[in-house]
């Protein structure tokens, strides 16, 4: 079953941010999914939200489309002892855990967009499904902003290494 709930359930708009957006459904709480602005002619782009489960059982991130983008993947990062930042796909369904949180963010897990269709602008907002083994499938709009500051997505991260 495919349920659509963007405009119904956008819960609100926050005044530090106007793209800052939440979703919930079914338990599943989505918080401030956004984009980087890849830079202009990129093959990818990553994504971050973050995904809460107030349910009493894990749930399971399945998978993740857009119509933007050929395939996507959820990605781990990880800075080795020389500083080398390797990006590998995450083994298996992502585990929301009951009554916890899972955040993507630049420098750790993200949603990988391959194989861009159309350009990402800043503002823009583009239609991401995600899939949950329980919750089912949750129609969201992520939101491209510019990345602020130090943190970088994929290639100078090393704040905490
Ligand atoms: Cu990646």
């Amino acid at each position: 079953m495919r349920v659509s709930f963007l405009a119904a359930l956008c819960l609100l708009v926050v005044p530090f941010g106007a793209s800052a957006h939440d979703y919930e459904y079914k338990g599943i709480y989505l918080a401030h999914p956004w984009i980087v602005e890849p830079p202009p002619g990129a093959p990818a782009a990553a994504g971050y939200l973050m995904i809460s489960n107030d349910g009493e059982e894990d749930d399971h991130l399945i998978s993740v489309t857009a119509d933007f983008a050929e395939r996507t993947e959820i990605h781990t990062m990880t800075v080795t002892e020389d500083g080398i930042i390797q990006m590998r796909p995450h083994d298996g369904p992502l585990a929301i855990p009951a009554g916890g949180d899972v955040l993507l963010e630049p420098g750790g897990l993200h949603i990988m967009f391959m194989g861009l269709r159309e350009s990402l602008k800043d503002g823009d907002n583009h239609v991401v499904v995600l899939e949950f083994e329980t919750a089912g499938e949750v129609t969201l709009e992520f939101t491209v902003q510019k990345r602020d500051g130090a943190m970088d997505m994929d290639m100078s991260h090393g704040d905490d290494s």
